[in-house]
């Protein structure tokens, strides 16, 4: 398939409302920006949610009751971080999954995470892999540095393919720590990539500045997109983002200059071997 899948990561947990007005937090907010990237292009919405007081959570309740929102108002995939906010407990992470959404997210190892770490150890990511295979949801394997790649094969080799069968990575590029968002390490992981199943797909996103080189290289090396507030919150120099909006608006773009026009969500739904709502 020649189209471009594309994920929006709108809120994340590491940037505060207080800072970042536009960042969706309310699951009105939330619910409207899903429609709004939808229809410009996304495919995928990769969800953390807030409490009341605007602060990431991992609240069951709210989790199920954002993907009912989510599942009701757009034909998105939507995919659950299993990865929260650093400070967030092993328990609640994989709580997570009770949720039932279609996709989540899996970590693959622990990394420097700015000032913090994010710990991921493997006999979590066991926990999660299983627990996903068991449940249904289809996985989004999280690479933030190149022998996560690794691990990744030695957890398929040892446990299995996930639910569905497909495998796919998502790069998360620049995060100070991990790989650099450089079109080098893409290159470098995407050689690694070939040693996973066949036909295993791959998106990428960079963080800050690295957004716009890591696009582009997944973009010619066969890859696909993820970007939003998540990852990115300036959009030029002394330009703040405005919405995730205009940052889905312009990998559209970037899409389809690469003759690799967006997947609906369906379309993704078949690229990632997950039957058709
Ligand atoms: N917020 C990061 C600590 C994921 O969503 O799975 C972890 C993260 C990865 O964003
Ligand atoms: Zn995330």
């Amino acid at each position: 398939m020649s189209g471009t899948l594309i994920t929006v990561a709108p809120t994340g947990a590491e940037s505060r409302k207080a800072d970042v007005p536009a960042l969706p937090v309310t699951l009105d907010e939330l619910v409207a920006t899903a429609k709004e990237c939808e229809a410009l292009g996304a495919a995928i919405v990769h969800v953390h949610i807030r409490d009341d007081a605007a602060e990431p959570t991992l609240d069951p309740g709210r989790l199920r009751a954002t993907v009912a929102a989510l599942r009701q108002s757009t034909g998105l995939i939507v995919q659950l971080s299993t990865g929260g906010a650093v400070t967030d407990p092993e328990a609640a992470r994989l709580a997570v999954l009770d949720a039932q959404p279609e996709m989540a997210s899996c970590t693959m190892g622990t990394v420097n995470f700015g000032d913090a770490v994010f710990q991921n150890r493997w006999d979590f990511i066991v926990d999660l892999h299983t627990r996903m295979q068991e449940r249904g949801v289809v996985a989004e394997y999280e690479i933030f540095d190149l022998g996560q790649l690794t691990t990744l094969r030695r957890l398929l080799d040892r446990y299995g393919l996930p639910h569905g069968g497909h495998v796919h990575v998502d790069l998360v590029m620049g995060v100070p720590g991990g790989m650099p968002g450089t079109t080098a390490a893409l290159v470098a992981c995407e050689q690694a990539i070939r040693d996973l199943p066949a036909g295993t797909t791959f998106s990428a996103t960079g963080i800050g500045r690295s957004t716009i080189p890591v696009m582009l290289a997944s973009l010619s090396a066969g890859g696909h997109l993820r970007v939003g507030m998540e990852d990115t919150l300036t959009y030029a120099k002394g330009r703040p983002v405005e919405s995730n909006m205009q940052l889905v608006a312009r990998a559209v773009g970037f899409a389809q200059l690469a003759l690799r026009p967006p997947l609906t969500a369906a379309q993704a739904r078949e690229l990632l071997g997950m039957p058709a709502r």
